[in-house]
């Protein structure tokens, strides 16, 4: 049976395995029987915790030794001045929602304060005083907090100069001991970096880490570190089972604009708990921005009545260092609902005042509740939204003219080049490149290039198609040396097993930002820096203003993502926009501990299962570079066939499958898309021979007999990556199964059934991808060449060719043989192999279990053989 997530919405799940057996990490261990829902009889004290404190838990510190040490280094906090510096804040009636635990704080010191009160004293397991007054020395295991200007401590133990290397949101934490007797101090230029700072010690508390010879200093590479939240569609982590909807009224968004019924009376300025949450923990890893709307706008978002929902929700965040933003619709200012300062479509014209005019009254207007409102994200002539196109414009016209009309109020226009005009190019790889590179090459008449505004940022998704779980860099990284540049990345999985597949996002953004571009100067030589994170950071370009947006994966859900290893992508989008060089296994590991503990083997076993996620759902959707095979309906699972009014939107257009082979190819006998990938890399993709394997049908047509590097044919490598994939998620649910011991219940239980939803989905995306090609092929599934193939021996006969998609096989056994399986012989002798149960008698059924470590990490299945007596 396949129980998948379309049958099943959101109910408990029964056990699907055969089998009812539980290995080790070791995939091979040994078998223990359990029944599901013991789970749930395992209460422990905190085992029904539902996730909604993300990773910012402060559990107490288990380990005596350590809790020692801890006690020791911190006894008290000191925050002065902590209520001096008031933000801003507009909303007379702003209030936490009646019951609520969060609360409101006007400073960002008393936001640090209030962090270092819950979280040491959590993570101590004993309140931890707070003074405001340090006297004359700040006493034995004082944590001090501040800037130079809020703390006389501040003043006197770090220096201007010192500080001045660490920026607007930098910090630094020092630690001044001797011995055990001594004192911290964590100090910002401004209280936004003394609160990051704030948030980084406390991870080290969470992550076990030592707290008294610290000399740390930090600053981000990168200086806007936003959230796109795309509140109506995409959403996984609605608290509604069927989709994006939420409960009692409310929508699954975030943030409550719009409750009616039960809810109504919870829209903003009432502000409810998960607002505070998210915004401690976007403070936590960095994030100082949010856009909260689609980027399909709806214009409601600039209405009086919106913005006055807007600005209180900018005043909760602010303390927090989060600024608020919003899409726009290029053509709002038709809207009727804007009456009576409405323009009409020949008023749009970009070089016009009226236009122009329009955009800076609607920007003054938010500025004017929100004084550091950001500015619009916009996303024109895409997908049916309007732009400048329309007009006879280009999309310098439009970004310019919106850029000119709020750059006197200091605000940004990010504007996104998910463009892909079908006339542009046949291929739609090519088209974002087409319509940006000219303007930003053209020459000006100042002598100086490209069209786009010092205020304009082009946001680019960081591979050329949408979001794929495997795509090469986008070919514009590099090639906009005179523009700025946003990279926009997806945390919200659309396209990565939405809330039902585990899939850690953080290595595929590694790959993608430490990928190297090959980018040349115009004189034609190499840049020195020029990996991807380097162009985005701006130092391989010498950009000053730099920007990584994600597409956010928020809602009302319990655990604010749906899928609760979700929040690690939120947690890696933080730490790998401050800093892209972190190694997303270190990340990882961090989150592990924050979130479920600190024990050896659950964070070396969890970062195992996580590290290997991304590679494995590439494997069983999408293999060796090829791109978009989801069906139209969701983007969840696969229709390989489908073939959709527009081309580019097919599924067919991208896997271009025909009896010769498989793939789209772009090389210079193809498209030609190569070329507009710096020389390196046009020449690496372009040869087929050349080409990373793992992008191999991104740019090429790969006949169904190729040999592949591994010396097997590409249909029979392509088979088996897809057989590999699901092997990684049987891996996984079996080693989830067998954390049970350590991890709470609640938590333990949506897991487990959440893994066991996503290896029968993914065994559904193998079945139908490989049948779907086997129609071109005509070939059958390899079978005894696998990683995992095996043949066995039974009743004195060798009997193989075990097709590893099969769920079960059946063997047929003359009259007087033996049903015991008496040999088990792997193809590959790296392969570990178990007889966990045998067959007594005739039928009966025998398991055997078989396990390898692979690239990208252990793979396992379960051979269930049915042994029957042959009929005389
Ligand atoms: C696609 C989504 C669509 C978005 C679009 C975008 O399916 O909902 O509107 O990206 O980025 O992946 O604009």
């Amino acid at each position: 049976m396949i129980i998948s997530r379309r049958t099943l919405l959101g109910a408990v799940v029964p056990v699907t395995a055969a089998t009812g057996l539980v290995a080790g990490t070791g995939a091979a261990a040994g078998a223990v029987g359990r029944e599901e829902g013991a789970a749930a009889l395992r209460t422990t004290a905190d085992g029904d915790y539902d996730g909604s404190d993300l990773w910012l838990r402060y559990v107490p510190v288990g380990d005596p030794g350590l809790l020692r040490k801890y006690r020791e280094s911190v006894t008290a906090v000191i925050v002065e001045n902590a209520g001096r510096k008031k933000v801003h804040r507009h909303t007379p009636n702003l209030s936490m929602a009646p019951g609520s635990t969060e609360k409101l704080v006007q400073t960002t010191l008393e936001a640090a304060r209030d962090e270092l009160v819950r979280g040491l004293g959590g993570l101590l397991d004993r309140a931890v005083p707070v003074k405001t007054d340090p006297g004359d020395k700040p006493s034995d295991g004082a944590v001090i907090v501040g800037t130079r200007d809020s703390s006389r401590i501040v003043r006197q133990h770090i220096s201007a100069d010192d500080l001045t290397s660490v920026g607007d949101d930098g910090y630094l934490i020092r630690s001044f001991f001797r011995g055990t007797q001594g004192f911290t101090v964590i100090a910002g230029n401004t209280e936004v970096g003394a609160l990051y700072g704030t948030f980084a010690f406390l991870r080290r508390l969470q992550t076990h880490k030592s707290i008294t010879r610290l000399d740390i200093s930090e600053s981000p590479r990168v200086r806007h570190r936003h959230l796109n939240n795309w509140e109506t569609v995409r959403l996984y982590a609605g608290n509604n089972a069927s989709g994006t909807g939420g409960l009692n009224g409310e929508n699954g968004t975030i943030f409550n604009f719009t409750g009616t019924g039960e809810s109504a009376g919870r829209n903003l300025p009432v502000i409810l708990d998960r607002y505070i949450v998210a915004a401690r923990a976007m403070a936590s890893v960095g994030m100082n921005g949010i856009t909260i709307n689609l980027v399909n706008a709806d214009n409601v978002y600039l209405t009086p009545e919106y913005i006055a929902q807007e600005a209180a929700l900018a005043d909760a965040l602010r303390p927090y260092g989060i600024k608020l933003a919003l899409s726009i619709n290029y053509t709002a200012p038709t809207d009727p609902r804007f009456a009576p300062d409405t323009l009409t479509n020949e008023q749009l014209d970009p070089h016009g005042e009226e236009f122009r005019g329009w955009w800076n009254r609607r920007a003054r207007l938010l500025q004017a509740s929100i004084p550091d409102f950001t500015g619009f994200t916009v996303k024109a002539n895409s997908e049916g939204q309007p732009g400048p196109q329309d007009f006879g414009d280009d999309h310098g016209d439009g970004a310019n003219a919106i850029a000119a009309a709020v750059a006197p109020l200091g605000m940004k226009i990010y504007w996104r080049t998910f463009v892909y005009n079908a006339d542009v190019d046949e291929d739609r790889l090519k088209r974002a490149y087409l319509e940006f590179g000219y303007i930003n090459d053209e020459r000006q008449p100042d002598g100086t290039r490209g069209r786009f505004l010092d205020n304009v940022f082009l946001q680019t998704k960081n591979g050329p198609l949408d979001f794929q779980a495997r795509e090469p860099i986008h070919p514009m990284f590099g090639r906009m040396e005179h523009t700025n540049q946003a990279l926009e990345l997806q945390i919200t999985q659309e396209y990565t097993g939405q809330d039902e597949m585990l899939c850690y996002l953080g290595p595929m953004w590694e790959e993608a930002l430490k990928t190297d571009t090959y980018a040349r100067d115009e004189r034609g030589r190499l840049l020195d820096k020029r990996l991807m994170g380097h162009i985005v950071d701006g130092t391989a370009q010498g950009h000053s203003d730099t920007a990584i947006v994600g597409v956010a994966n928020l809602g009302n859900a319990d655990n604010l993502t749906g899928h609760h290893f979700s929040q690690a992508n939120l947690f890696a989008f933080g730490r790998q926009s401050w800093d892209w060089t972190l190694d997303s296994a270190d990340i990882a590991a961090d989150w592990v501990r924050m979130t479920w503990s600190n024990r050896k083997n659950v964070v070396g076993t969890i970062v195992k299962m996580m590290m290997g996620s991304w590679e494995a759902l590439v494997s069983y959707q999408t293999p060796f570079g090829m791109a978009h095979q989801f069906r139209s309906s969701d983007h969840y699972g696969p229709n390989p066939a489908e073939r959709l009014a527009r081309d580019d939107w097919s599924p067919v257009y991208y896997n271009k499958a025909d009896s010769i082979g498989l793939g789209y190819d772009r090389s210079s006998t193809g498209s030609d898309f190569t070329a507009q990938y710096f020389p390196t890399l046009a020449a690496r993709y372009g040869d087929i021979d050349t080409v990373p394997e793992n992008l191999l049908m991104w740019f090429h047509h790969v006949r169904w007999d190729r040999r592949m590097r591994s010396g097997r044919i590409f249909w029979d490598e392509l088979v088996y990556r897809y057989q590999m994939g699901v092997q990684y998620v049987t891996w996984m649910r079996l080693t989830w199964d067998s954390l049970q011991p350590s991890i709470d219940a609640r938590r333990f239980s949506e897991v487990k059934t959440k893994l066991t939803i996503h290896e029968a989905d993914a065994g559904d995306w193998r079945d139908t991808c490989v049948n779907y090609w086997k129609e071109f092929s005509g070939r059958d599934n390899p079978a005894d060449n696998g990683p995992l193939s095996i043949k066995i021996v039974v009743g004195g006969r060798t009997i193989g060719a075990f097709d590893p998609s099969a769920s079960s096989y059946r063997i047929t056994l003359p009259a007087g043989a033996s049903p015991k399986i008496t040999k088990v012989i792997p193809a590959d002798r790296a392969t570990r192999y178990e007889i966990l149960s045998q067959a007594d008698d005739v039928p009966g059924q025998a398991i055997v279990r078989v396990a390898k470590e692979d690239f990208f990490g252990p793979i396992v299945k379960d051979y269930v053989f049915v042994i029957e007596r042959a009929h005389p």
